[in-house]
């Protein structure tokens, strides 16, 4: 066979002087391809007489399997080459400044979240944080709304597919499954504050069905009402930057706490402005209440020892109120015009004191 060395040598050398990916390439299609030259020596087989053709067809496998090898081999070599080149062309220096256009923006939900853990931080509080699926004592039965009580229908619960034993597992309708965590995995006193994501199946104008709350649970052996009042108050005074914010409290319901009330702040709708701040007007702004010594009781907390005083408030109510955002469906659309209009700039850092003079 020597048209097949011939062949080989020709391979050979072309393969190993093919200077890119491309032009190796073209030598496998010259050689392998439909109409390649090994190709070409196969089909030559068929004109040999038997013991002929079996002496040629193992030659031109073996010269197949060598060239394919040595292909696969320099296509490796080549490949390994081009990218040393391109890394070595690509320069990235990392000591450059952000360009402005560039900039990212903090949500609203986020900066406001930030101010307020800011506010509560100072006052003494830590964050606490639980997941978003619970189980259904968690969120309901632990807090007193019991299976059949009202409540849960006003809820309007996100369920999630059944367990084998048939019980269902929920999207938390408030975060108030983290205090009841916490309470029965810590001793009083507890401080905390607890932000994060909370799900109800409800959408419109003023709905979202993920929506964010901010909630806080302080209980130990004295702490009373005069506390909680002061408490939400200074809040409400820090977050809106207004030093004598006019604040009065209304009776209300909530199995979870007892006595319970709703905080309203004055405000002013005169001359079709809107503001926070004295005025004839009142504006509800967060539920609160003395912990139901029954929810105590249901965590193994000693009621006749310890009370304690909680809140809770929607954040998108208070970003909108704050930020002057008309509309709670442009908060989670994306849309990068919105969030360059009303987002925060990375470096504006929340304090007792910060938001507002933008
Ligand atoms: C435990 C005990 C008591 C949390 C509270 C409210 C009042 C309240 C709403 C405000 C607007 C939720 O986002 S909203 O719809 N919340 O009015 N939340 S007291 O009370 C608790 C929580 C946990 C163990």
């Amino acid at each position: 066979m020597e048209n097949a060395e011939n062949l080989r040598n020709d391979l050979m050398t072309a393969i190993a002087g093919s200077d890119g990916t491309d032009a190796l390439e073209a030598v496998r299609v010259s050689a392998l391809g439909k109409k390649g030259s090994i190709t070409q020596l196969m089909k030559s087989l068929g004109a040999m007489d038997p013991d002929a053709r079996k002496e040629a067809g193992q030659a031109i496998n073996a010269l197949k399997g060598e060239v394919a090898g040595a292909i696969d081999a320099r296509k490796a070599e080549l490949e390994g080459a081009e990218l040393d080149t391109r890394l070595m062309a690509e320069k990235i220096d990392v000591t450059l400044p952000v360009r402005p256009q560039w900039d990212g923006r903090i949500h609203p939900i986020s900066q406001v979240i930030e101010e307020m853990t800011a506010i509560f931080c100072e006052m003494g509080f830590t964050v606490a944080e639980g997941p978003d699926i619970e189980e259904d004592w968690y969120n309901f039965t632990a807090l007193n709304i019991p299976p059949e009580h009202p409540a849960r229908q006003e809820h309007d619960t996100f369920y999630l597919p059944g367990e084998k034993d048939g019980h269902r597992k929920v999207l938390r309708t408030h975060t108030s499954p983290v205090q009841i965590h916490t309470m029965q995995d810590k001793e009083p006193p507890i401080r905390i504050i607890v932000p994060g994501r909370t799900y109800r199946c409800d959408y419109d104008a003023t709905h979202s069905p993920m929506f964010h709350q901010i909630e806080g649970l302080v209980i130990d052996e004295s702490t009373h009402m005069g506390h909680l009042k002061g408490c939400v108050i200074d809040f409400c005074r820090a977050m809106f930057q207004v030093d004598d914010l006019p604040a009065r409290f209304r009776p209300s319901y909530f199995p979870f706490t007892e006595p319970s009330a709703e905080l309203d702040i004055g405000c002013t709708r005169a001359g079709g402005e809107f503001r926070i701040g004295h005025g004839d007007d009142w504006l509800e702004i967060l539920g609160c209440g003395m912990v139901n010594p029954k929810v105590l009781e249901n965590c193994d907390i000693d009621s006749t020892r310890y009370q304690g005083f909680a809140f809770g408030m929607g954040v998108e109510r208070i970003a909108m109120l704050k930020y002057g955002i008309p509309d709670l469906r442009t908060f989670f659309e994306s849309d990068l015009r919105w969030l360059r209009h009303y987002g925060f700039s990375a470096l504006d850092v929340p304090g007792m004191a910060g938001g507002l003079n933008r």
